[in-house]
């Protein structure tokens, strides 16, 4: 006698998004080991793992099983594969060394590679940061308008110069620092930081902070920018500002939004295809506490955020202050990368799914290159005579739900 069930196991924590406009699909699931980042290589996206230090390759909306990159990372708190920018066919990678995976911290360390559609290939060592630590490294990159790429760097738990004290001489720590070509610090006084980006309008940079138990921060990052830690997090007041030590050449500016409760804000990006043409004047950030996708509104100038709720237009989200009007979507889990694709689409990485999410807006309908996908997992148990067994089949079907 045979018994054989078939069960369809539910999608887990399925985003949500509050406009109608648009359709949330999953892109690719099953990526292992913590997908902290993301970058388009034409089509190709190649996303990292964070502890196993694996770069790992999406063809064709499919996630490739062989890595097309493996590096010895240490990967205990906010350690591993952290980082990554693309300029043309090269690759900058950001990531904590090791001996091997889980092994003696060698240092957090820029890589360039080339991509050659395969693997990638010519390691070349761009930066050797001095130590790593479990905490605070930062770990997102950017490339801007011209070409040049850039890495922040968290205070890795240093209390000098670059903190905003007296004492403490500069150590490349808390700061934003060009990496290619190599210049001087772009920015300085950064407590820590997971999202980069840059406008494709403007050319300008911003930046998501993360602040202590007070003081999640969006900032427009001006060249020789201080964003005040240690001493300030989110707005300053007067008695803040008189205490600020300041670093040589650089300029403190108050940031464009600050939640008063921590969210961990993560990745942020703009998007400026044809498909999202209403919203080409819109930031959408992600967070890694609350699973929320956050989409700003920004003035004619693009130098700050539009506000119609009362509340927020203080520029604060006080801890009683309604969100509702930045939230986008919700049920992302924690969220690690907001990217623009070079098919016009918003992606979003949930580390904690092991997920790449797609926001497709409905008017572009199916007509998309490549295919949405999505997985459906099948669990198959049958029991034949004294044995059982137990099949896994990952059958995966074109989504057509627009
Ligand atoms: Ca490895
Ligand atoms: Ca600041
Ligand atoms: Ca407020």
């Amino acid at each position: 006698m045979i018994l054989f069930t078939v069960l369809i196991v539910p999608a887990y924590g399925e985003p949500v998004l509050k406009e109608d406009d648009f359709v949330v699909q999953k892109f690719v699931s099953g990526i292992a080991n913590g997908p902290t980042s993301m970058a388009f290589e034409g089509k190709d996206i190649l996303v990292l793992q964070k502890t196993d230090g694996e770069v790992r390759l999406i063809h064709n909306g499919v996630l490739q099983e062989k890595p097309v990159l493996d590096e010895n990372v240490t990967s205990e708190g906010e350690q591993g594969m952290l980082g990554i920018t693309t300029v043309g066919t090269k690759v900058y990678l950001y990531f904590t060394e090791s001996t091997h995976d889980g092994g003696k911290p060698l240092g957090k360390r820029v890589y360039s590679y080339d991509w050659n559609g395969t693997v990638l290939t010519n390691k070349k060592l761009i930066k050797d940061l001095w130590a790593t630590q479990i905490y605070h490294n930062g770990g997102a990159m950017v490339t801007d308008l011209n070409g040049s790429v850039y890495l922040v760097v968290g205070d890795a738990g240093r209390y000098g110069k670059l903190q905003n004290h007296p004492d403490g001489e500069p150590d490349d720590t808390s700061v934003i620092l060009r990496i290619a070509p190599p210049g001087p610090y772009y920015a300085m006084g950064i407590r820590n930081s997971f999202g980069l980006a840059i406008d494709p309008v403007t050319g300008k940079m911003w930046d998501t902070e993360n602040g202590p138990d007070f003081g999640d921060e969006i900032n427009l990052v001006t060249p020789n920018f201080n964003s005040g830690w240690d001493v300030i997090m989110g707005p300053a007041t007067k008695d803040e500002l008189q205490r600020l030590p300041g670093f040589p050449g650089h300029i403190y500016h108050d940031p464009k939004f600050t939640w008063e409760k921590p969210i961990a804000p993560t990745g942020l990006s703009f998007i400026g295809s044809d498909k999202f043409e209403k919203n080409r004047n819109s930031l959408f950030v992600g967070d890694c506490n609350n699973g929320n996708l956050y989409r700003f509104q920004l003035n004619d100038a693009r130098d700050g955020f539009i506000f119609h709720s009362s509340q927020l237009s203080d520029l604060v989200a006080d801890k009683n202050d309604s969100q509702d009007e930045i939230i986008f979507g919700t049920g992302f889990g924690c969220i690690t990368d907001v990217v623009a694709g070079s098919d016009g689409l918003l992606y979003i990485v949930s580390l904690s799914d092991g997920t790449i999410y797609r926001i497709v807006p409905k008017s572009t309908g199916e007509a998309l290159d490549p295919p949405s996908i999505e997985y459906i997992e099948i669990l198959a148990a049958g029991a034949i005579g004294i044995g059982s067994l137990i099949f896994i089949i990952k059958k995966r079907q074109k989504k057509i739900k627009v």
